[in-house]
């Protein structure tokens, strides 16, 4: 690919290469998605996480950005609650439902545990591993959720790494749940980056830093939402997630990419609400709840979603706002469902 000529969808995947466990990883979903056919369940594809952009093949360096998967991880959960079954397509060591709780770095499950000497007199004196008392009410909660999803076997989980792993991933679930057409619902909410080095053009080795300051020019990653709609999903009900830093672009460019990519749902987030604030953004004829706000053209509706903000970093927020999108999206998506029939 030359400097000028952007990749389009189509050209990317003709010359950049697939993961090696892609035919694996269709193999998993294509199973799944047939199981929740004949349980006549709705599927979510979650995506979640950072996407990499390797420097080299070997590779040594490579671009990331800071997603940790929260949104994702939370929002698949309150997907399970709300009947879903869930393909979460997560960047491989983010966070994942259910054990987000207990994050290395800020719940350390060690932290939960106790080690019990038997009294002396007793037959068996090995000591017991217990969980600390005060824990044990929300982890009796968190434990009986994630054994009722096993058994229920209504989560499917898939990993990627790189942007390109993402991008592959991605086209083939889709294709897969497109069997389920408006019962599938699309939850884009990976960290994606916008560029990337094609294959064609790294190195193999190790960058050597022999000649000073580094320059590397990349290619812009393919708009592979407009594929998304126009071939790869069937009517499914398609949420993507816009991110910025800098608040007087979010809605423009929600919108921007509403109309560009003709899907269902755009949720604009700022880095630094975005744990407490969102703004579901649609075409003017999917409307909805509280302090609406049609602009000028009526071509767009806005609706800001928020929870409490907690008074100190170190609070505990009461709610998360992944529960609210969920149920609101969940309302959204049923009523999708029932406009076709
Ligand atoms: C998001 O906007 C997610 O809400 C966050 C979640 C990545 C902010 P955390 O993992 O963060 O909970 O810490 N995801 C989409 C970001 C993105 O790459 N969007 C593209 C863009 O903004 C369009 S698909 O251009």
């Amino acid at each position: 690919m030359s400097e000028s000529a952007p990749f389009s969808a189509e050209s990317y995947f003709a010359t950049q290469p697939p993961p090696a466990s892609l035919e694996h990883d269709i193999l998993g979903v294509r199973g799944f998605v047939q199981q929740q056919l004949k349980k006549d369940r709705n599927v979510v594809l979650v995506t979640s996480g950072g996407t990499t952009v390797p420097l080299e093949l070997n590779v040594v360096r490579f671009l990331d950005n800071f997603s940790a998967g929260t949104r994702g991880a939370t929002s698949a959960e309150y997907f399970l609650k709300a009947g879903y079954a869930v393909i979460f397509m997560h960047r491989q060591f983010s966070l994942q439902p259910f054990s987000r709780h207990y994050s290395h770095s800020t719940n350390p499950f060690l932290d939960f545990l106790e080690i019990e000497t038997p009294p002396v007199a007793s037959p068996d004196s090995t000591p017991q591993i217990c969980v600390a008392k005060e824990k044990r009410e929300d982890l009796m909660s968190v434990l009986t959720a994630y054994k009722s999803v096993q058994a229920s076997g209504t989560l499917h989980t898939l990993a990627f790494v790189t942007v390109n792993d993402y991008l592959w991933l991605l086209r083939a679930v889709s294709q897969e749940l497109s069997a389920l057409r408006r019962r599938a619902l699309y939850y884009l909410a990976a960290a994606v980056s916008d560029f990337f080095l094609p294959r064609q053009k790294m190195s193999e080795h190790k960058i050597q830093s022999g000649k000073g300051s580094l320059h590397i020019e990349m290619d812009q990653v393919p708009k592979i939402l407009k594929s998304m709609v126009d071939e790869w999903t069937k009517d499914g009900f398609i949420v993507s997630f816009k991110l910025e830093t800098d608040p007087a672009l979010l809605i423009p460019k929600a919108r921007a990419a509403l109309k560009r990519y003709g899907h269902q749902l755009v949720i604009g987030n700022e880095l630094h609400t975005r744990k407490y604030q969102v703004l579901f953004v649609t075409p003017s004829s999917h409307t909805s709840i509280l302090d609406d706000l049609v602009d000028e053209d009526s071509a767009f509706t806005e609706t800001w979603l928020r929870v409490d903000i907690p008074s100190t970093p170190s609070a505990v927020s009461q709610k998360e706002i992944e529960e609210d999108i969920v149920l609101e999206l969940a309302r959204r998506h049923s009523e999708w469902i029932n406009e076709k029939k």
